[in-house]
């Protein structure tokens, strides 16, 4: 079994595109794990899937991408669908990070960070995870620091998205130092 393909089609499915696999998401983005099983059976390639095999890609993976409650299965974080999800805001710690390349932090000190592709900004708790999020796009990134407790005080909304992974509308600029 290709646990890292069957994670990175769960994450399109759950995150991108579930209407390609006739998947509707809850308000918190969360759907019956036996319905995706089923979706995803349909393809040649996951025909033998099983619950197990998820539990397993999810287990040997190298980030929490999602969560199994109550026989559903979510994404928590990284969603690009236009149907915006519920989340509580939470109150971040005092600092965060986000990891990106360098040719973006002109524009980001200008205009603050902005979804983008996505319905949240991501930020990471740790340099490590932030330096990692960054390589993505630039081989020596650069690492921002968030004054994400002073943007709380001040209104900014925040939601937890796993361990090391804090979601936001957008950031200020003022509250990023580069
Ligand atoms: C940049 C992965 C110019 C921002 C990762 C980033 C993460 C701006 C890019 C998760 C900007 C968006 C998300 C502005 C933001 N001007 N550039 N004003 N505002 N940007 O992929 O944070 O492996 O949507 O710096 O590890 O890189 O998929 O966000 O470079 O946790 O589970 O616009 O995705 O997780 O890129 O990554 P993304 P991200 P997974």
């Amino acid at each position: 079994m290709n646990y890292v393909g069957l994670s990175k089609e769960i994450s399109y499915a759950l995150r991108h595109a579930p209407w390609e696999y006739e998947l509707e998401l809850d308000e918190n983005g969360a759907v019956d794990v036996q319905q995706l099983i089923d979706s995803l059976r349909e393809d040649t390639k996951w025909q033998f899937v099983t619950i197990k095999d998820i539990l397993k890609s999810m287990e040997l993976s190298d980030k929490k991408r999602f969560e199994i409650k109550d026989g559903k299965i979510r994404a928590l974080y990284g969603h690009s669908i236009p149907q915006k999800l519920i989340k509580e805001p939470q109150e971040p710690p005092e600092i965060l990070y986000h990891g990106t390349a360098r040719r973006f932090v002109e524009s980001i000190m200008k205009d603050g960070l902005l979804p983008r592709g996505r319905q949240y900004v991501h930020l990471s708790s740790d340099t490590a995870t932030a330096s990692i999020v960054g390589k993505r796009r630039d081989s020596s990134p650069v690492l921002l620091k968030i004054y994400a407790k002073k943007a709380w005080d001040d209104g900014a909304k925040f939601y937890y998205g796993n361990e090391t992974i804090w979601l936001a509308d957008n950031v200020d600029s003022k509250y990023i130092e580069d």
